[in-house]
């Protein structure tokens, strides 16, 4: 299998993660690739007409897009416990990751938005962006203790690499202020193999 991905991007992160704790890593030849929302891939956009990553291609040649339909292939290709295929316990999986994906929407929007020249940034979005940001990383604060309470799964790797990519791009946003339950449960995800094999870098 092909992975097309890179060190900086949070959602392919999810996927190395993943294989990491599927033991996949060596099945999957790991292709860096360049992706930016203004500069279209057109090598990936064979792969994939969005130019995102992740994107994974199968040995027949079946490719594979975003990075949760990614993690739920792995996870199903070796029987593995990083999503739950039913029970009660699927839909708040599913739903925790939904919204720790969305968090690095929300980041990676912001960090967009904070990248063009400061009179083509709109004051109203930054704001906005700020606020969501809080909103959910409180929500997470709150959840900390069912979180830590549960199987190790897609839900953690999504927040565990959602604050990850908050340090590596917003290393002025101090979200562990005023949050020691998800600054504790955080440390312990950050001291799992897999995760300290993916830090993001440069
Ligand atoms: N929902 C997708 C989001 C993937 C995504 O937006 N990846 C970013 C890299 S972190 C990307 O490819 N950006 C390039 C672009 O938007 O053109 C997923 O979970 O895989």
């Amino acid at each position: 299998m092909i992975l097309h991905w890179s060190p900086r991007s949070p959602y392919a992160r999810k996927v190395m993660i993943s294989a990491h704790e599927l033991g996949l890593v060596d099945r999957i030849e790991f292709r860096n690739t360049l992706v930016a929302i203004g500069r279209p891939n057109r090598d990936l956009m064979a792969d994939n007409p969005l130019s995102k990553i992740p994107t994974l291609v199968l040995e027949d040649g079946t490719v594979l897009v975003d990075s949760g339909v990614i993690v739920e292939y792995l996870n199903a290709l070796v029987g593995g416990g990083l999503v739950p295929a039913a029970g009660a316990g699927r839909w708040t999986i599913l739903s925790r990751q939904a919204l720790a994906n969305g968090l690095i929407d929300v980041l990676n929007l912001w960090r967009n938005e904070r990248s063009k020249p400061p009179q083509q940034q709109s004051a109203e979005w930054l704001s906005a962006f700020a606020e969501k940001t809080a909103a959910t990383v409180d929500r997470f604060e709150r959840s900390a203790g069912a979180l830590g309470a549960g199987e190790f799964g897609i839900d953690h790797i999504a927040l565990g690499c959602a604050l990850a990519y908050a340090d590596f791009r917003f290393s002025d946003l101090n979200w562990r202020e005023r949050r020691p339950a998800l600054t504790a449960w955080y440390d312990a995800f950050s001291e799992r193999p897999s995760a300290r094999a993916t830090r993001p870098f440069e």
